[in-house]
């Protein structure tokens, strides 16, 4: 299905008093409003493809109804998602989970509902039915140099799938480590991690990055290779000036200060991006600023700060992507209340006083600090968001509309009951 102008305009118009009232009262006391609505239009959020499906937990899964089946199917539900908030413009494919057998057709597709490709991401963490060598020992890092040349190999195809497509990057995520004291050596696995990422760096295109993604544990319980923002850093820095580090919010261990991670990375130009999700305890994939709002404004806050420090494009200079997973909710509603939320904390991030902030830093003002971050966070900047999307011919309440438009029913109508989503 598709969500058509008049569907959105009708849903605008039914909000659009109420809206004006709130937008009106609040642009009265921001005097960089245009600023912050200009830069918010720009804004695109990638979506990952695997999570257009229903996740479960390892303990199981209650798929939904009328999941997307095919990878046109994923584009489809993509399409309809930018169609309602015009903030998700673009599609990150997992491979082999998705095979773009036709690239043409599907880049054609995708152009049909204003979407571009983002980065493509590898998989040497599962077994494939026609391999050669497994994974359960790990792939980049792996004793055997057959295996590592066989994930080599799949980085380089999954590569030439993203060429194909015009994605611009590849993202590199390892379940590579150990689960138990003695099972691997460091230094080795490191090292044959380097080479193979070596390898696989020397296929970059010309203007193609490599996002080096690290996470604290899981599947590996001991050890993981890559494991934190040091070492994934120390691989980017020895690889070269196309490397950089990926940031998933859920893949630190508790209460690690993610936003003077951010900050660090981006003084040393080498923050890829994002994976945007949140969590309470470990990788829990749960919706952007559904636990911590204040943790998404904070690392805001360093980027629009470092962002501007260093010349950066907000639009395009970093990959802008979700990374999350729905057992209980609606994937494509979450999904909209990801990318809400995510625009919501890079707004209120807007609205900081850099200068008295600056001011209070200098002569140690810890309390004018925090009450110049806190007033930025406190302020309800929803119609500033809904003002952007308005503007954008997107809906003022995409959640709404969804709803309003029986989105779910039509495609079980259209997909069936049994539809089920390749991919977590
Ligand atoms: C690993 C991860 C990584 C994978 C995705 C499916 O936890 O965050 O980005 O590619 O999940
Ligand atoms: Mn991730
Ligand atoms: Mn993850």
């Amino acid at each position: 299905m598709k969500i058509d102008k008049k569907s959105i305009e009708q849903h605008n118009e039914q909000l659009k008093a109420k809206h004006e009232r709130a937008f009106a009262y609040l642009a009265e006391d921001i005097t960089n409003v245009e600023e912050v609505i200009a830069k918010l239009e720009k804004f695109q959020i990638a979506i990952p493809s695997w999570a257009l499906g229903t996740g479960g937990t390892r303990f199981g899964r209650f798929s939904g109804k009328g999941e997307p089946g095919t990878l046109e199917q994923k584009i489809e539900d993509v399409g309809l998602l930018h169609a309602l908030n015009q903030s998700s413009g673009a599609i990150s494919l997992h491979i082999p989970w998705d095979i773009p057998e036709d690239a043409e057709k599907i880049k054609a597709l995708a152009a049909s509902f204003g979407l571009a490709f983002d980065a493509v991401n590898s998989n040497t963490f599962q077994d494939q039915p026609d391999q050669e060598y497994s994974y359960k020992f790990g792939s980049l890092q792996h004793v055997d140099p057959n295996v590592r040349k066989q994930a080599v190999q799949h980085n380089i195809d999954v590569i030439n799938h993203g060429v194909a497509l015009g994605s611009k990057a590849l993202t590199v995520w390892l379940a590579d480590g150990s689960s138990f004291p003695g099972q691997l050596n460091f230094r080795e696995a490191f090292q044959n991690t380097l080479e193979s990422l070596k390898a696989i760096y020397a296929h970059l295109p010309e203007d193609w990055k490599l996002f080096v993604e690290y996470k604290a544990f899981e599947p590996n319980f001991y050890s993981t290779t890559i494991a934190d923002w040091g070492q994934s850093l120390l691989l980017a820095n020895k690889l070269g000036d196309k490397a950089y580090t990926l940031v998933d919010l859920g893949h630190h261990l508790p209460n690690a200060n993610i936003e003077q991670i951010v900050s660090l990375l981006l003084m040393e130009g080498k923050l890829a991006g994002f994976h945007f999700n949140d969590s309470k305890y470990a990788d829990d994939d749960l919706t952007a600023g559904s636990v911590k709002p204040y943790q998404l404004f904070l690392i805001f806050n360093e980027l629009v700060e470092g962002m501007d420090a260093r010349g950066i494009d907000h639009a395009t200079g970093l990959g802008w992507m979700i990374d999350a997973s729905h057992n209980l909710k609606d994937p494509l509603v979450d999904l909209l209340q990801s990318v809400d939320a995510i625009k919501l904390a890079y707004a209120q991030a807007l609205l900081v006083d850099r200068e008295a902030l600056k001011a209070a830093q200098q002569r140690n003002d810890v309390v004018a600090a925090q009450e110049i971050l806190q007033n930025a966070y406190r302020t309800d900047v929803r119609p500033i968001v809904a003002e952007a999307r308005l503007r954008q011919g997107a809906a003022l309440n995409p959640v709404a509309l969804f709803n309003e438009l029986n989105v779910r029913n039509k495609l079980v109508a259209e997909r069936g009951n049994q539809s089920v989503a390749t991919g977590l």
